[in-house]
């Protein structure tokens, strides 16, 4: 549309007043697009210590349940800042039947998040278009306690609209693990 009104235009349009409407729609749109292609990244700096998330960033176009806020200090590899996040309940130790999700107020087709002190029980990020069904997956697993281990799990795919995050092992274990730095992209 913004091309057709370009090249459609006409001498008189040109005028001084023309093109200065022409400006402001080729302002309007490269914003709409600018954004509608922007990574949006969450780094969770601005939440409370065991604080419930939930709908704290539905602004931003993402929901949680069964999370919280978790301040590490000092932070460990791979986190921004102090603030990470993990369960509301399980604190390090999501598990596959009670797992942290995230759901976006509309399709995206990219997403990551880091996982911090990644040990034996290692972690899963699993993603779901809207008719329920699992797309995509990622995950990884380290040693002992995993200190030090961190990685950014990611999924490329169309028609995202809900991710689980949980520790892919459940036996006994003393390892946790922690998310931070949310980032997606809503589909064109
Ligand atoms: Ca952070
Ligand atoms: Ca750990």
């Amino acid at each position: 549309m913004l091309v057709k009104n370009v090249r459609g235009c006409t001498h008189r349009e040109t005028s001084r007043k023309g093109l200065c409407s022409l400006l402001a729609v080729v302002g309007i749109c490269g914003f709409i697009v600018a954004t509608a292609y922007a990574y949006i990244t969450i780094d969770f700096e601005d939440g409370t210590d065991g604080n419930n998330i939930t709908d704290h960033y539905a602004n931003l176009g993402v929901k949680f349940k069964n999370a919280k806020w978790r301040v590490i200090f000092p932070e460990l590899p791979g986190m921004s800042g102090r603030v990470a996040f993990d369960h509301s309940t399980l604190g390090g130790a999501p598990t596959a039947s009670n797992p942290i999700v995230g759901v976006f107020k509309k399709p995206v087709h990219r997403i990551s998040v880091t996982a911090v002190d990644v040990g034996e029980l290692g972690v899963k990020l699993e993603v779901f278009n809207a008719k329920g069904k699992l797309t995509g997956r990622d995950g990884f697993s380290g040693a002992g306690l995993g200190a030090g281990n961190y990685r950014n799990l990611t999924v490329t795919r169309p028609g995202i609209v809900k991710f689980k995050l949980y520790q892919l092992y459940d036996f006994p274990s003393a390892d946790l693990v922690h998310f931070d730095n949310l980032a997606f992209e809503f589909q064109p």
